[in-house]
């Protein structure tokens, strides 16, 4: 094996990232419950070419397959979500056994091969019935949320260290009551508003709760950030980028490591600003283990203060998303000059492009190998800088159901030919595991 030439330091971890609507299929198996995916996706109109998850990677079914190829790439660590309404199929009350059983053998296998389970709550299935009494947008949905966190960090805590409550907030809230893309499909200001709001306190709730129970859990929570940069520098350049740093990010992130919300940001919104219980910020604040950080691409503004996409003369993925490995860097210094941290993981990061199955039997994707390599080479370069990163992890260990995209996004460092399920590990795939085994990056 030959030595790297980008080494990391001991202990860094190298994972992969998946998400339960995203992969496990099964929709309505076992006493599963419905959630606004499925009723998002059964909703014509809303999902490219019609698709659902219902089948997904059918993981539900194969997971015992997808353990042994995890082991094949030597990964150390695998972030996936619980399927809220496998547990609570109605958001709470009555506990459906299957579900729990279905992730408390998951989580032995992982930990008999070796690999370190890193649990998400919430990637976006909230339970239907929740969302039929207001969803997000009302105060209830997070006490219903702080007592699911709570029990599943009763059943699975014994084995399962790692925690985050939310998956990228900003889409629970803003992608999905503001802009309308995702589940539930609203398009009210207000309303997306006061639902970031409740996700916020749903998080604070749920970290005293499941710190309350069990005090050996790391727990944080997983934001979505973009390095944003301008093509000039001027003060009107530096006005512009604050502004959008303090609508989109400092939205999240002031709150959770400053207990308020950003000044600028909060002004421009007063007309829709969320309505806030006394104590509220203090309890969002909760002291945070980790946080972890998914980024995929940058913002890049021109000097009529327009974004540019897409970026002119750049590489971009199917995501139409620039490519730009220093754009991660910028991020990381950007947060560590910016807030109290604490130690950051990258959650996800990762590539969409056109892969086939060639003749070979291969999944010859250099687009995405470059890609993570550009990434993780700056990633490294924040290291030197002083950021405490502990972690990586791909987005994504499988090609999976892409969201408002369905299946036509492929971003797996395994391929998944969806008619047979069949799996095959691409050149991606083999390069990250080669990764993993030397802790950097060999030229
Ligand atoms: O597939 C998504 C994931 O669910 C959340 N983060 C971004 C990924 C790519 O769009």
């Amino acid at each position: 094996m030959s030595t790297p030439t980008l080494s990391f330091p001991n202990h860094f971890v190298w994972g992969a990232s998946t998400a339960a609507y995203q992969i496990e299929g099964a929709w309505n198996e076992d006493g599963r419950g419905e959630s606004i995916w499925d009723r998002f996706c059964h909703t014509p109109g809303k999902i490219e070419n019609g698709d659902t998850g219902d089948v997904a990677c059918d993981h539900y079914h194969r997971w015992p397959e997808d353990v042994a190829l995890m082991k094949r790439l030597g990964l150390q660590a695998y972030r996936f979500s619980i399927a809220w309404p496998r547990i609570y199929p109605q958001g709470r009350g009555t506990l459906n056994q299957a579900g729990i059983d279905f992730y408390s053998r998951l989580v032995d296998a992982l930990l008999a091969a070796g690999i370190e389970p890193t649990i998400t709550l919430y990637h976006w299935d909230l339970p239907q019935a929740l969302a039929e009494a207001g969803g997000w947008p009302v105060r209830d949905t997070a006490y219903a949320f702080a007592d699911y966190a709570e029990t599943m960090v009763k059943l699975l805590g014994d084995r399962v260290q790692n925690w985050s409550t939310f998956n990228e907030p900003w889409c629970v809230s803003f992608l999905s009551y503001q802009l309308g893309a995702h589940a539930p499909g609203l398009c009210d200001e207000k309303l997306a508003v006061q639902a970031a709001h409740h996700t916020l306190l749903a998080h604070g709730l749920a970290l005293q709760a499941m710190r309350a129970i069990n005090t050996g859990i790391k727990a944080g929570i997983v934001l979505n950030l973009w390095s944003l940069e301008s093509v000039e520098d001027t003060p009107a350049s530096r006005a512009l980028l604050e502004r959008v740093w303090q609508r989109d990010q400092g939205w999240f992130l002031d709150p959770l490591l400053h207990a308020e919300y950003p000044l600028l940001a909060w002004q421009e919104r007063e007309p829709v600003a969320p309505q806030l219980q006394a104590g509220d910020l203090k309890l969002i604040a909760q002291p945070l283990d980790w946080l972890g950080i998914n980024n995929y691409n940058r913002q890049l503004f021109d000097n009529q203060g327009q974004r540019l996409r897409p970026v002119p003369g750049a590489e971009h993925t199917e995501m139409t998303w620039e490519v730009y490995g220093p754009g991660l860097r910028h991020l990381l210094t950007t947060l560590h000059q910016r807030y109290p941290l604490p130690p950051l993981y990258i959650i996800e990061n990762g590539a969409a492009f056109q892969d086939q199955l060639t003749p070979d039997g291969c999944v010859h994707d250099p687009r995405r190998i470059n890609y993570l390599r550009e990434y993780i080479t700056a990633l490294r370069e924040a290291l030197e800088e002083g950021v405490d990163v502990r972690g990586y992890f791909v987005w994504s260990l499988l090609d999976n159901f892409e969201w408002a995209f369905g299946y036509s996004k492929r971003f797996g460092v395994i391929y998944v030919d969806y008619p047979t399920q069949r799996r095959v590990i691409k050149d991606s795939g083999h390069w990250y595991a080669q990764v993993i085994a030397q802790n950097g990056i060999a030229e």
